[in-house]
């Protein structure tokens, strides 16, 4: 529970926490300690690492290079039960609750379970929902499985509602990467009103103004990851951290 708490008293002190995504096969081992330097000073709280494919990126020397190169929560994001190392601090133990597919469930986990154990990392148990977001996401079709209508935060609620009931650590309501809309705020408010656990909000976030909008709509942590595959915006960095950290900063 280590990682988690730590996340959990990092919500309470800055009012939500930001973590940043590193896919593997979208940023050059070239250019990654560059990357993490820039994280660090900017004021973000964690990463996560994953990808739905792994086709160029090396998922293990990758996360080695990630852990030699930051002090930071590194936390697993696994696009498929190949992705658990033991260089990670932690993994997000993702059910894809939104959907109806048994593999993503629950299926993919027993096989992934005992490998979380050898590695010795800390699973957080998260309900994954995918939100419609416009065009088909990877993390959609990957999961083979139909995300939740945007109009309709209903369904959204009652899915976090039951995940809680379950035992879920996080709610993450996913838009999916590089989604052309963000998840609502109106669903994230909905949410937020029906559930205890903290919300982690992600996908199509790409100004300051949009990750503070979702905090102040229930979100308690916000995740980005597409935006800064582009170098020439990593100078933002510390707006995205200023503008999550709620409690802590005036947004500009
Ligand atoms: C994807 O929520 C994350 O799983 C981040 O999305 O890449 O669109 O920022 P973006």
């Amino acid at each position: 529970m280590k990682i988690y708490n730590h996340l959990l008293n990092t919500i309470k002190e800055k009012g939500a926490a930001y973590l940043v995504l590193l896919d593997p096969d979208k940023l050059s081992e070239k250019k990654l300690s560059n990357f993490l330097n820039h994280c660090q000073k900017s004021g973000v709280d964690g990463f996560l690492v994953g990808g739905s494919l792994m086709i160029n990126g090396d998922f293990e020397s990758f996360l080695e290079k990630v852990k030699i190169n930051t002090n930071l929560p590194v936390i697993i994001f696994p696009g498929s039960i190949t992705q658990v190392s033991s260089f990670a601090d932690a993994i997000l133990f993702l059910s894809v609750v939104s959907g109806r597919n048994p593999e993503h469930l629950i299926g993919k986990h027993v096989l992934a379970a005992p490998s979380i154990k050898k590695a010795g990392i800390e699973p957080i148990s998260t309900a994954y929902i995918l939100v419609e977001s416009g065009t088909t996401t990877t993390a959609v079709y990957m999961s083979g499985s139909l995300p939740i209508p945007r109009n309709k935060p209903e369904i959204a609620s009652a899915t976090a509602l039951a995940s809680e009931y379950l035992g879920m650590k996080f709610i993450y309501l996913e838009a999916g990467s590089g989604a052309d809309n963000s998840v609502p705020n109106e669903m994230i408010k909905a949410v937020s009103e029906q559930c205890s656990i903290p919300i982690i909000v992600g996908g199509g976030i790409r100004t300051p103004q949009t990750a503070r909008e979702k905090v102040e709509s229930g979100a308690s942590v916000i995740v980005t990851g597409n935006y800064f595959e582009n170098e020439n915006n990593w100078n933002l960095i510390k707006d995205f951290a200023s503008a999550v950290h709620i409690k802590q900063s005036i947004l500009v």
